[in-house]
């Protein structure tokens, strides 16, 4: 025991999963459990269209859900593609701890989630349903110039890039988090339902391990958030820790991240949002992403939840 536990999110719906995280820690919880907890939040929320219950759906009609979690010894599980279940976090959890592997899929994932005492859902939403057929209209897809996040577009006054969704609502928004517990041991979760309106079967950065998380609980601990394609070209997450490891404060590591994307293709990232968020051993904290919009959720005994902007590249 001893050290000063501090938990860190994406995105604004990353304050509500931080609370939830915090009545693990605060009590001298595991990290592990902490993250987990947390992320249940936006998974069970009905007005959260971009993680677990009430997703938007793929092109088909169908609910897709993607996420993994690690912890401090290099346990990892993940689910990808995974259907009908409203809590993906706790069936990659389980994979993690109840099988010899890392990673299940698709109708594989939904079986041993069944066969472990999860519960069978309809998670299409009525609001995902007509949105989703709304934008069959059209049928336009055109990720990359998505710039995800829930402080811009129409409804809070500015018009900066807005996508093209009924509701203007965004489309892709991931919650990603990592946390350091009471006994200074790192673990991270990441769940979405990925890209709105993507291919059915395709799967981002969130459920990759060394993608969407990483965790070495000798350096830190990493999550990213995004138009998953991008990440998973530069093993986002991993690379992240990695620049930690060599010295990089968390947010230079996370800008440096963004920089290896920006170095791939600078007219495909002006596109796109990225963005990186991590803490070290030491539970300093720091983010960096491609475009202005995102933010992260900071809570610690001196960090009263609060939203710190990313800064940007473009
Ligand atoms: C994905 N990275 O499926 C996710 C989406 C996301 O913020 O992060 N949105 O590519």
């Amino acid at each position: 025991k001893g050290a000063k536990p501090i938990v860190v999110s994406t995105w604004d719906f990353g304050r509500a999963a931080n609370e939830a995280a915090w009545e693990v820690l605060k009590k001298g919880g595991r990290a592990l459990d902490a993250v987990e907890a947390g992320v249940k939040v936006p998974e069970a929320d009905p007005n959260n269209h971009t993680v677990g219950y009430s997703g938007y759906p793929d092109r088909d009609g169908r609910v897709t859900l993607d996420a993994c979690i690690m912890d401090e010894l290099g346990n990892c599980g993940s689910v990808a593609s995974l259907e009908h279940i409203a809590h993906p976090i706790s069936v990659a959890r389980a994979v993690m701890e109840k099988t010899p592997h890392v990673m299940l899929v698709g109708d594989g994932a939904l079986q041993f989630a069944l066969a472990n005492g999860f519960k069978k859902e309809n998670l299409l939403t009525p609001e995902a349903e007509k949105a989703w057929r709304e934008w069959l209209k059209t049928s336009e897809y055109k990720p990359i110039m998505n710039i995800e996040n829930s402080s811009y577009g129409p409804d809070k006054g500015t018009t900066f890039n807005p996508l093209k969704l009924p509701g203007n609502v965004y489309n892709h928004d991931t919650i990603g988090m990592v946390a350091l517990d009471a006994d200074g041991n790192l673990s991270g979760a990441c769940t979405t339902s990925g890209m709105a309106y993507k291919l059915h079967g395709r799967v981002g950065d969130s459920p990759i391990i060394g993608a969407g998380l990483y965790v070495d609980n000798e350096v830190g601990a990493a999550t990213a958030t995004g138009v998953g394609e991008e990440v998973i070209r530069v093993v986002g997450s991993f690379l992240v820790v990695e620049l930690m490891r060599q010295g990089y404060s968390p947010e230079a590591a996370c800008k440096e991240a963004v920089i290896r994307i920006v170095k791939k293709n600078k007219e495909r990232a002006k596109g796109v949002q990225i963005g990186f968020l991590a803490i070290n051993k030491k539970g300093e904290h720091g983010a960096y992403c491609m475009q202005k919009g995102f933010n992260y959720a900071v809570l610690s005994q001196k960090e009263n939840n609060v939203l710190i902007d990313g800064k940007h590249y473009f």
